[in-house]
Order: C-alpha cells, then sequence, then structure tokens
C-alpha cells in the first residue's frame, strides 16, 4: 500500500517521473536526482517500508538479493567506474532523508570522483 505523501512510492506508482535502469515485481531502481557521481542509482522495495528496521526476512532476501544484478547493470552502462559504493541511511540519525527505504549504488571513478559518504564528512 503507497504512502501518500512518498515520494518514492510516487515513483513506484509512476504519479511523478524518474529515470528508471530496472525493474520488476517487487522492486524499482532509478537514478538519484541529485547523483554524487555518474550513474548513481536507489534501488527500492515497490512495498513502503521506513528503512532496515521494518524488514521482514522475505523482503530482504528479496530486495537484497537485486543488489548485484542492478549493480551489474549500472557498471555495464558506466564503464569507465572501477568500483562501487553501496550504502543504506537508516533512520534520520544516520542521514535517512526519504523515508522509504532505499540501497544506494553509487559507482566510483577515482578518487576526486566528488563522492564523501556522510560519516566521513565529519
Ligand atoms: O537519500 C535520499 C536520496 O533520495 C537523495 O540522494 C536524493 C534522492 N531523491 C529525493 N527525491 C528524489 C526523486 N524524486 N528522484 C530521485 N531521487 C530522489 P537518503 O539516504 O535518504 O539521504
Amino acid at each position: 500500500m503507497a504512502e501518500q505523501d512518498c515520494v518514492f512510492c510516487k515513483i513506484v506508482n509512476q504519479e511523478i517521473p524518474s529515470y528508471t535502469i530496472y525493474e520488476d515485481e517487487a522492486v524499482k531502481a532509478f537514478l538519484d536526482l541529485s547523483q554524487v557521481t555518474p550513474g548513481h542509482v536507489l534501488l527500492v522495495p515497490k512495498k513502503h517500508v521506513a528503512n532496515i528496521f521494518e524488514y521482514d526476512s522475505d523482503l530482504a532476501q528479496t530486495v537484497f538479493a537485486r543488489v548485484p544484478k542492478v549493480a551489474r547493470a549500472i557498471k555495464a552502462a558506466f564503464p569507465d567506474s572501477t568500483g562501487m559504493n553501496i550504502c543504506m541511511n537508516n533512520g534520520k540519525i544516520a542521514y535517512q532523508s526519504v523515508f522509504h527505504s532505499h540501497i544506494h549504488l553509487v559507482p566510483r571513478y577515482n578518487e576526486e570522483d566528488g563522492f564523501s559518504m556522510h560519516w566521513a564528512d565529519n
């Protein structure tokens, strides 16, 4: 069930546009609006869950099992990338800003490619 004011539920339901790179019955992967590097993608469950604390094991298996496939698709589309950071912010204290669970996949190009993890800023 979609949450009325959830931006990622609206993306899942195509009420607002996204640049989708992968979709199946359970998940959607689309480009992050403010990409920290080219090809920065968010993988979200279609079911609205706020963050990891609301996952049951079936949902975890479904979502996390998709990560390698999406990672390879990004790598294929951005062949200049030579690595990838994969992370998930859970809770405000952990810098989660959109409370529909999502996994960040951030392709890396070089040490000066603009990426920094929030916790490395401190
Ligand atoms: O990351 C939330 C991420 O969600 C942040 O990198 C921006 C991204 N975002 C927000 N709105 C959109 C839309 N409409 N399309 C694509 N990406 C979006 P967090 O881990 O919660 O800080």
